[in-house]
């Protein structure tokens, strides 16, 4: 930790240059279970039929979850992307450093090189490591990413020896994917240049040029068209960069598959993020109209096959007995999402919030609440696991198991919980806190949820959701009331008490590991 981030008290949503610390490499060591952590976007944990979707058939994700540990009360950080991913890489809540909300496409890093990530941590003990697919925390210095050069700092800067990403999310410019700092397939006498304030370029846009588009908006998405489809933010040049959204889970799958056979002699850590199932859902030819929803639920069932890709490739090299493979999502699961794709139309009855309330953005259930699931076939079987489990502690509990001990400052608000993650014995997770898209924060413990009052607006007219901000405290038993019918805050005043008060707790501290 900085000297500086050692002055500054650590408040919601203070401006902190770093707010997790550095720490001494140390000597690799052979024997390791390799990690693959998937992690797909926006799939709600009613979207699975080892979940109990009935619409919509699973079959890979699901032999993952009989072979594994498969959580059924696992939170992310947080209900968008970016801080999500954030705070499992750093083991940072996300709303205790600025800039972490959703980044655009030309984004900064903003996680800081000097901070020691998971990907450091995997590295430092002679893991090979690799970052795939989607991304989203930023690329470049300050003031923004020049995708015309060799991008630095990129994710080699921040642990990952391999990077093959999607620079943000695929509903955003730049459309091309980044290696190892470099975009794929630029012709120099073709620069990008991508802006998320103005018009660049003279590429149609979907504000002027709407006949063009293949994919109309219903929010938003109205900026430079790519591939027939409108995007958020304006880009021009790269044209023989660009990616082909048909082939973007082949595309990534296929360099996950590769990264895995050139690493089976040694331990790896792989990093995979898929684009499914976000918008713009835009799934493969052999998937499209397989589902029956329309193209959410394609692309649900390209995601599982993309998860059965990988788990094929563990199969044939006989690694998978150790192989620790996690599949989770960054966050809950939203409908319609900005495109009109149909997706509320096509439901058939699907319901990817199951019974919880709100979804994607919000600080009700459905915001946080995601599928987990964890096989290690070589140390546990499969079963559920009802114990509340944060993705924030996913860090401390790998170091854990790799008999690492992390100083002082790093990763500082994950705990160790690698006994309910890796299934020795089952302990009990006294609280898992989550922020919503405007940073309001809940806690949960033992069957209470608090969701703290705010102020802040509801940004219904673009997401769609109840985020779940109100001017006074809420409180919900969610073991009782797992759909958050019920406030009953003004019945339970000691149980406010008390949960506010961890909950500040939690704020004030430096460090809540
Ligand atoms: C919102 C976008 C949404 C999605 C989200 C980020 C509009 C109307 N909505 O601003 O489509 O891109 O940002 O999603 O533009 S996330 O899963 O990457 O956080
Ligand atoms: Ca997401």
């Amino acid at each position: 930790m900085n000297n500086l981030t050692k002055l500054l008290p650590l408040l919601p949503g203070a401006a902190l240059l770093s707010g997790c610390g550095n720490a001494e490499k140390q000597a690799p060591r052979a024997d390791r279970p390799n990690v693959i952590y998937l992690i797909s976007d926006d799939l709600g944990i009613g979207d699975l039929s080892c979940y109990g979707a009935t619409k919509v058939n699973t079959p890979n994700i699901d032999r993952l979850a009989r072979e594994g540990r498969q959580f059924v009360n696992a939170y992310a950080t947080s209900s968008t992307s970016t801080p999500s991913r954030f705070g499992l890489l750093t083991g940072m809540y996300p709303w205790r450093q600025a800039n972490t909300g959703i980044a655009p496409g030309n984004s900064e890093l903003i996680i800081d090189p000097d901070c020691y990530t998971m990907a450091d941590l995997f590295h430092d003990e002679g893991y090979a490591t690799a970052a795939i697919g989607k991304w989203h925390l930023g690329l470049g210095p300050k003031g923004g990413t020049d995708f015309n050069r060799e991008i630095h700092p990129n994710t080699q800067d921040i642990g990952f020896d391999y990077e093959f990403i999607i620079p943000a999310t695929v509903d955003r410019v730049p459309c091309v994917f980044v290696e190892n700092g470099n975009v794929v397939g630029l012709d120099p006498n073709d620069p990008i240049t991508v802006s998320y304030d103005h018009k660049v370029g003279d590429w149609p846009t979907g504000a002027e040029n709407p006949e063009l588009v293949k994919l109309k908006p219903s929010q938003g998405h109205n900026n430079t068209i790519i591939n027939g489809i409108p995007r958020i933010g304006w880009m021009t040049g790269g044209k023989s960069a660009l990616w082909v959204d048909e082939d973007i889970a082949d595309v990534i799958t296929e360099r996950a598959r590769n990264f895995i056979t050139e690493h089976r002699d040694e331990p790896f850590f792989l990093y995979m993020g898929t684009q499914d199932v976000h918008v713009p859902r835009i799934p493969h030819p052999r998937f499209a109209g397989k589902s029956g929803l329309g193209t959410r639920g394609d692309v649900i069932i390209q995601l599982d096959w993309t998860v059965g890709e990988i788990m094929r490739t563990l199969d044939s090299l006989n690694i998978a007995d150790n192989t620790i493979f996690v599949f989770c999502s960054d966050n809950g699961p939203v409908i319609d999402d900005g495109y009109a794709d149909q997706a509320r139309e096509l439901l058939n009855g699907h319901t990817p919030m199951k019974d919880y309330r709100g979804g994607k953005y919000s600080a009700y259930e459905a915001g946080t609440r995601i599928p987990f699931i964890v096989r290690w076939p070589a140390k546990f079987r499969g079963e559920e696991v009802k114990t509340p489990f944060s993705m924030i502690d996913v860090f401390s509990s790998l170091a854990s198991m790799l008999g690492h001990e992390l100083p002082e400052g790093v990763a500082p608000d994950s705990r160790n919980k690698e006994a309910v993650l890796l299934g020795q014995e089952r302990n009990t997770t006294d609280y898992v806190v989550q922020q919503n898209l405007n940073n309001t924060l809940s806690i949960i413990s033992g069957d209470w949820k608090y969701i703290e009052p705010s102020d802040k607006p509801s940004f219904e007219h673009w997401t769609g959701m109840e985020l779940g901000n109100a001017p006074k405290d809420q409180l919900y038993n969610i073991t009782e009331d797992p759909s958050e019918q019920n406030d009953v805050a003004a019945a339970n005043p000691e149980k406010v008490a008390e949960l506010s008060a961890l909950l500040e707790k939690v704020k004030a501290a430096r460090q809540t590991r």
